[in-house]
Order: C-alpha cells, then structure tokens, then sequence
C-alpha cells in the first residue's frame, strides 16, 4: 500500500515499511486484501437473523427488494442498527457493571480498591437522594450500590433512576413523550435482541425509535455511570503534562504497554510499575517506562499523567517498534492480530479478561480478588521480557508531542473559577454570547482504516478552532490530536483571534504561563458523559434546552458499534451528530431520511453525514451559527 495514504502520522510510514522488510502484515494490509468490500453490507442491506438467509435487497431496484421472509430494504437496516447500537450499549453498560461490583467490594471491604474521590462521592450520592449526613463512606457506598442495583433488577416499566437523577426535565418530557425511556438496562439490551429476530418488529420508525432508547442505555447505563464510579474509585481528573506518540517508549526502561477500556486493570499496573522499579532496575534497566492505547491509554493519562503511545489504528505499529516488552490488554478494540505480531518480536501479549482470550497470548487472570497480585505477575513478567530484548530489531521513533489534559468538568469550571469564583460558568457563556467562542465542538470515536489514520480528526479540527470553535475530545480522537500537538498550548496560536484571547485569559488566571490547549481532552469515550454534563450545565445555566446550543459533535473516524451507541446518545441529547464515514444504513433513503433529517424535529438532535473534512466544519460551523441565531446571539 502506498505509505503517504495511510496516516498522517509521522511515526506511521516508517514503522509500516519496518513491518513490511519483516514480512509482517498489518491493518492496513488486511484492508487492502479485504478490498473490494460487499456492497450489500457497506449499505446495510444484507440479513442473516435466520438461517433462511443470507438474504439481500438490490439497492438499484433491479433485482429482490425483499428478503425471502418480506423483510424490505427499510426493516433490514433499521434492523441491523439497531442490533449494532445494542452491542455498543452492552459493550459500555458491561463495563460500567464490572465498575459498580468493586463499587460493591469496596463497602464490604475489599483491600485491593478504595475510595478516592470523597467529594465525588458525595456529589453521585446526592444526585442519587441519598442522604449522607451521619452516614460513613460505606454505608454511602452500600446504598449507592442498591439504587444503582436497582435499575438492573426493576422488572416492571419504571424509567432507570440514573438516567432521571442525571438528565434535564425537558429531555425527560421529550424522551417520554416519544416512548423512548429506557427501563431496566439489561431488559432493554435482551428486549431489543428479542425484537430484530425473524419474524418481529417490521416497522422501522418503531425500530429506530428502540435504538433511541438504546443510545440513552449507553448514555446513562454505560458511560456516565462507568466515569463516575471511576471517578469515585480513581479519582477525578485534573490537569495533567505528558506526552503522546510512539516516541514516548524508552530504549533503556521497561516498557510496558496498557491497552483497552476499564482503568480496574490499568491503574493496579501503574501502581506496580511504580513499586516494582528497583527490580527493574536490578534488572538492568533505569526503570519502568508506561505507555497507553485507546481508551484505556486515555485513562491512565487523565488520572496519572500516563503518556500515550498510541491510538487504535496503529496499535500493531507500537509492537513493530520491538521495544514493548509487555503489552496488557482487557477489553474492547484489541486487534486479534496482536498475538501473531508479538510472536515475531520478544514482546509479550497478556490478556487478562475471562471474555477475551487470544490464542498466542498469556493469560493472566485479573479480578478483584487477585488484583494485586495478578498486576505485579506481570510487571514482573515484562521486566523479564525486557532482558529478552533483541537490539538489532528496535525502532524508536522520535516524534512525541507535549500534552496538556486532564480536564474533567470538575477541572474546567476550577479553572474558569479563577476568572470568576463565585459564578465560574459565566466567564465561558458570557463569551459565548459574545461570539469569541462561536461554539464547542466535541470530536469523538475512532480511528478507521477506511479513513487516512487520524487525517479527518485534525483537519476538521483545524478549520474549527481557526473558526474560533472551542473543541473538547474524548477517545481515539484525542489520541490524534495529542499526537499533532494541539493539547500543547502552543497550539492556541492555530486559533481564531476570539478563542485564543478566552484560552489565554484562562491560562493566565490560573498561573499557566501561556493559554490553555485549543483542545480539551475530557477522557476516554466513556467519558463523553463528561461531555455531556458539560452540555447540561451549559443548558441550566442559560434555562434552555440542550438541543437549543450552539455546539455539535463528531466522530471523523469511528469504527465500533460503540461509536455508534454514543452517537445516537449524543442525538437523543439534542446534539447534531456528524459522522466521517458513511453509516451501513443508506440501503434505505427512509431510514436514512429519519436519522439524517426527521430525528431534527422528533428529538432536537440528527445526524449529519459528511466524508469530507472541510465540507464537515463548513457544516458544522453553519449549524453553530443557525442554533445562535435561534438564541438572538
Ligand atoms: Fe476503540 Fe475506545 Fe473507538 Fe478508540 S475510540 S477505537 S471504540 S478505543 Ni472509544
Ligand atoms: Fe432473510 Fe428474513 Fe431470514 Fe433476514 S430474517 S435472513 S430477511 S428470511
């Protein structure tokens, strides 16, 4: 494959032809090989909910426009969505309820975790109801617990407490009024199973309205109860320094790579990096030297200042270097190719998650109870690995990038506190209004190899700050866009004269030195309900509707049906959502018409389509303007 399409990232072309002469076939090879792709699936017209199939709608009319049981081209994508929207909620609420059980272990006394952040707790807790005066920590935690307990056992039709607790009335008005409250989140996921098998729901409206339900699943079920539990249990984040790219491996310390979501995992192996370094250092090296991929990457970085290595597309790349020793995965976004790549490298691959076993991996069991003791296995496993390593095979690319993140909603309104502490929102809407800040963009999700690696994510973000567009970033997105320095504060230089003037203010007010990054960086994709609470603050604040502000958000690059659950969260929340890459829905100009256009006046929010990076900030900063023009700004 030709090196200049793939990525903009300047480690990528080198590290790709050090794979080739070792006769390593990476991602962007597969794809090539995978090349050209089925039609059907890209339009989302093809079934296979029963063995009668598969079954296939001609999308030029020529040929079958049913399946062989009358399914049309309209039930089979709405269909199909919303069983992708499913798994990416079950994916998000599985993470959040292996976070609510040390919740649980913690109250009853676990040693291998505690609590935190009292302050949070305090806060979730009175979000909750829970009255917490007199009360100790556990017995805090222990009703928390139960409420929360409680959405995943209600078996009648009672909307989820979490989602109420946390949502503003006119969503609630609006998500009741359409239907689409969910209830029980486990019974939501088993219900929309139930509902896409053959011989069920033919009625796409009633279809896509279920994956509207499904999205808020994700939204309250998945991320905002995964990130404040995390928050709870780690800590809230703050601001933090690093660095981001592939040039933060190290050749003379240990490197070790947490890759994957749920900082239960990559938390207890920062702690023990930290412990085990003499023997580390007994060992020959100067240390140990962490490093993070995807989601689980941006984890650690917000709360410990964990540098990136990397983001998902080039997670095979990071082995192709030969100087990781360790790489530990959990779940989620972990290539099954890995194993083969590390087999022709020193490099270790340990999986750690009963549901994500690799063959050619080592599996080390993590739970609870073997927490600690599983982590040190293997720090000490890497530091073993890092005597194996053979010289004559190590690339270290140069490039890294200075990073400033670490801004939970809890660190923003800090900061804008220094600029007015008894009112700390005001500084930013009164800017708003005063069209310094045209509006904030949220760029999310993934990376795609149908996309040139993380090409769309900085582009569009260029042409948005350049228009005095504040963005925040979560996910793969802000892996890009660390890597091309526009989380350095430097980068406000690369912002409108209005933006940059509100960053350096805050900047100054808060001792920095210089201004904030153009770019927040909020987390990892749970933590778009980091995003979210930012969203609804902003909407209290100015008494309107969310889906009334001047933002959007964008997810240039996704890939995984997460990315989709979270987005058509981030439409129920009256958020337009553009994506990058074409969604396998467009078989059907129906649906199609639905998410894109009709959803506008149904919920507030729609999605909005677009595979070209210019054109989408063009867009993007037409709905801004439309939305300030609504609100008189
Ligand atoms: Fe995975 Fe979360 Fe997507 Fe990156 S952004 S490829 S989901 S790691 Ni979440
Ligand atoms: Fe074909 Fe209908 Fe079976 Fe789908 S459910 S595979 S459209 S017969």
């Amino acid at each position: 494959m030709d090196k200049s399409k793939l990525s903009v990232d300047p480690v990528i072309p080198n590290l790709y032809r050090k794979a080739r002469e070792e006769g390593i076939s990476t991602v962007f090879d597969r794809y090539e090989a995978q090349q050209p792709q089925c039609g059907f699936g890209l339009t989302g017209l093809c079934c296979r909910h029963c063995v009668q199939g598969p079954c296939r709608i001609d999308p030029f009319g020529e040929g079958p426009q049913a399946g062989i049981c009358g399914a049309t081209a309209e039930v089979i994508t709405a269909r199909n969505l919303l069983r992708q929207v499913t798994a990416g909620a079950a994916a998000h609420v599985d993470h959040a309820y292996d976070v609510l059980e040390v919740l649980e272990q913690i109250a009853q006394g676990t040693e291998s975790y505690s609590i935190k952040d009292q302050e949070k707790l305090k806060q979730v807790a009175f979000t909750l109801g829970i009255d917490t005066a007199n009360k100790t920590e556990q017995e805090i935690v222990e009703e928390m617990c139960q409420i929360i307990y409680r959405d995943f056992a209600n078996s009648g039709a009672t909307p989820m407490t979490y989602l109420k607790a946390n949502s503003p009335r006119e969503r609630l008005e609006t998500w009741e009024k359409l239907g689409v409250l969910p209830r029980n989140p486990d019974r939501e996921i088993r219900e929309a199973l139930h509902q896409t098998t053959m011989g069920m729901d033919a009625d796409p409206v009633n279809l896509i309205l279920k994956t509207i339900r499904l999205g808020l699943v994700d939204g309250f079920a998945g991320l905002k109860l995964a990130t404040d539990l995390q928050d709870i249990i780690f800590g809230t984040p703050q601001p933090v320094v690093t660095e981001a790219n592939l040039g933060v491996l190290k050749e003379d310390y240990v490197n070790i790579i947490v890759h994957g979501h749920v900082p239960l995992l990559s938390e207890k192996i920062v702690e023990w990096s930290r412990k085990l370094e003499d023997e580390a250092k007994k060992a020959g090296a100067k240390g140990i030297n962490l490093a993070g991929i995807c989601c689980t990457g941006n984890e650690v970085l917000m709360r410990q200042g964990v540098p990136l290595a990397t983001n998902f597309l080039a997670q095979e790349l990071a082995i192709i270097t030969g100087a990781v020793d360790l790489m530990v995965v959990d779940v989620q976004c972990i290539m099954p190719s890995l194993a083969e790549i590390a087999a022709c490298y020193h490099t270790r691959l340990v999986t750690t998650m009963p549901i994500v076993k690799i063959p050619g991996a080592e599996h080390v069991p993590f739970t609870t109870e073997t927490a600690d003791e599983a982590s040190q296995q293997i720090v000490r496993m890497a530091i073993e690995s890092y005597q194996k390593r053979n010289p004559a095979k190590v690339y270290i690319p140069r490039e890294k990038a200075k990073v400033v993140a670490g801004f939970s909603v809890e660190a923003i309104v800090k900061a804008l506190a220094k600029l007015n502490p008894d009112d700390p929102l005001k500084p930013l809407i009164d800017n708003i209004v005063s069209g310094n800040i045209l509006g904030v963009v949220a760029t999310v999700g993934c990376n795609n190899v149908k996309v040139k690696h993380d090409w769309f994510h900085i582009e569009l973000v260029k042409e948005l700050i350049k228009n005095n567009v504040l963005v925040v970033t979560t996910g793969c997105s802000a892996h890009a866009l660390a890597k091309a320095g526009l989380m350095d504060p430097a980068a406000a230089e690369w912002a409108g004269e209005g933006l940059r003037a509100v960053l350096t203010a805050i900047g100054t007010a808060n001792d920095l030195g210089g201004p904030l990054p153009p770019v927040l960086h909020m987390g990892s994709c749970v933590d778009n309900s980091r995003i979210g609470d930012l969203v609804i603050a902003v909407a209290n604040y100015l008494k309107v509707s969310p889906k009334d502000l001047p933002i959007a958000a964008s997810a240039p690059e996704y890939q995984h049906e997460k990315a989709l659950s979270i987005g058509t969260w981030a439409v129920a929340m009256g958020i337009m959502t553009h994506l990058g890459v074409v969604p396998p829905v467009v078989g059907s100009s129906k649906v199609t018409r639905i998410l894109t256009q009709d959803a506008e006046a149904l919920i507030g929010g729609k999605f909005y389509v677009e595979t070209d990076p210019y054109k989408a900030a063009a867009g993007i900063i037409e709905h801004i303007k439309a939305k300030r023009a609504l609100l008189n700004l």
